[in-house]
């Protein structure tokens, strides 16, 4: 018999509000709000979120901020702008662990990631708990953040668990457990069921995902549609077979370091690339990647930015050639530019394509 399938879900608690906490401790043990300001007024614009202080006072995701500020004016709140390149890296770096402790990893916004471990935990839950909770110490030790976890044979299950206990949250549902964790659960737990659709479900005497299973599929299929009621259905059993999958990389993958002094000595300049080359190769392994497409990022000391590409003829995952078409394209770039003076330099790869797909012309050859 085949092995159950072991799929975990992490989201990350109060993720904006959790980055500004660790980035200025003087801020924790206050409510922290992080907000979208619209400019308009001081005050306009709508709350990003809210540590778990500023959500006890009824804080959400969406306030307009006028109304947050009411609600906090007793107390010492700190309400901060978004600042979204620093949570960007933060969640490039946190994924970038999360990927390592999985044998198949998607990423499904910037504070949540599905993790396929079913090989590395030979399909035991108990060897699963164990790993979940020793990728929430390593996030809590390299990044100072908590996260939530939720493991499940499925993707379905292990949402719904991560969201059960939060924050600091682990919670996991072995197969035999899945019927008893999610019939009490109310229905808007499934994902895709939001207000509507919940308000729509209570009118039919629908309030929890048990009722939901205990309807006439014909039915549901009337009132929802055929691919909807489908749906439905099978989450109100825990069912669901859809593979935890690499995201189709709509972004490219790059790299970026500062150099140790500002220079346009091209010797100093290519001592740097190996070390950016041999991580973004890593990755493209892990990723089973090839890039069509190699570029540069030179940050000068004016911190401006250029950039310069190059297409490849054929797709690469080689250090070797990832290096030389980077060498070049510095080296043109600073014929070019004879007075800018470097203080960054990146390599970003694009035009990414999943390697088997698209054979370069060389491993054609070779066969
Ligand atoms: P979520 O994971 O939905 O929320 P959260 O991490 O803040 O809180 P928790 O997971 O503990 O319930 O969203 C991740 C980030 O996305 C969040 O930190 C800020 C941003 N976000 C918005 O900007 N607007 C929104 O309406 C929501 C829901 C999130
Ligand atoms: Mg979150
Ligand atoms: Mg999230």
């Amino acid at each position: 018999m085949a092995l159950p399938r072991v799929i975990m879900h992490v989201d990350l608690d109060y993720f904006f509000a959790q980055v500004e906490e660790v980035n200025n401790p003087n801020v924790k043990g206050k409510p922290v709000i992080v907000c979208v300001y619209s400019g308009r007024t001081a005050d306009s614009g709508a709350v990003s979120t809210a540590n778990y202080l500023a959500r006890e006072v009824g804080i959400r995701s969406g306030m307009p901020i006028i109304l947050a500020k009411r609600m906090v004016k007793d107390r010492e709140a700190v309400f901060l702008p978004v600042n979204h390149s620093l949570y960007k890296s933060v969640s490039d770096r946190v994924m970038e662990l999360l990927r390592e402790n999985s044998d198949r990893f998607e990423q499904v916004s910037i504070d949540e990631a599905y993790l396929d471990a079913s090989v590395k935990t030979r399909g035991d839950f108990k060897s699963a708990a164990r790993l979940a909770s020793d990728i929430k110490k390593i996030v809590r030790e390299k990044e100072g953040l908590t996260c939530s976890i939720g493991v499940g044979p499925n993707k379905l299950v292990a949402k719904i668990a991560s969201d059960f206990k939060k924050p600091d949250g682990l919670t996991v549902v072995r197969p035999d457990e899945v019927t008893t964790f999610i019939a009490p659960l109310p229905v808007d737990r499934i994902p895709g069921i939001g207000k509507k659709t919940e308000t729509k479900m209570k009118e039919i005497g629908i309030r929890t995902v048990e009722d939901l299973a205990g309807q006439d599929h014909e039915r549901l299929r009337e009132t929802f549609g055929e691919k909807l009621g489908t749906y439905f259905l099978n989450s109100s059993r825990g069912m669901d077979d859809e593979p935890v999958q690499e995201r189709e990389m709509a972004e490219q993958l790059s790299r970026i370091i500062t150099l140790k002094q500002n220079t346009r000595d091209l010797a100093l300049i290519l001592g740097e690339l190996p070390r950016i080359v041999s991580d973004i190769e890593a990755r493209l392994q892990r990723e089973e990647l090839a890039s069509a497409s190699v570029g540069v990022i030179l940050i000068d000391e004016k911190l401006e930015v250029h950039t310069r590409s190059k297409k490849l003829d054929n797709p690469t995952a080689s250090q070797e050639e990832i290096l030389v078409a980077s060498k070049d394209l510095i080296e043109k770039f600073l014929n070019e530019e004879p007075d800018t003076i470097l203080r960054r330099v990146g390599i970003k790869l694009s035009d990414l394509a999943r390697k088997g797909e698209q054979k370069s012309l060389g491993e054609f050859l070779s066969h």
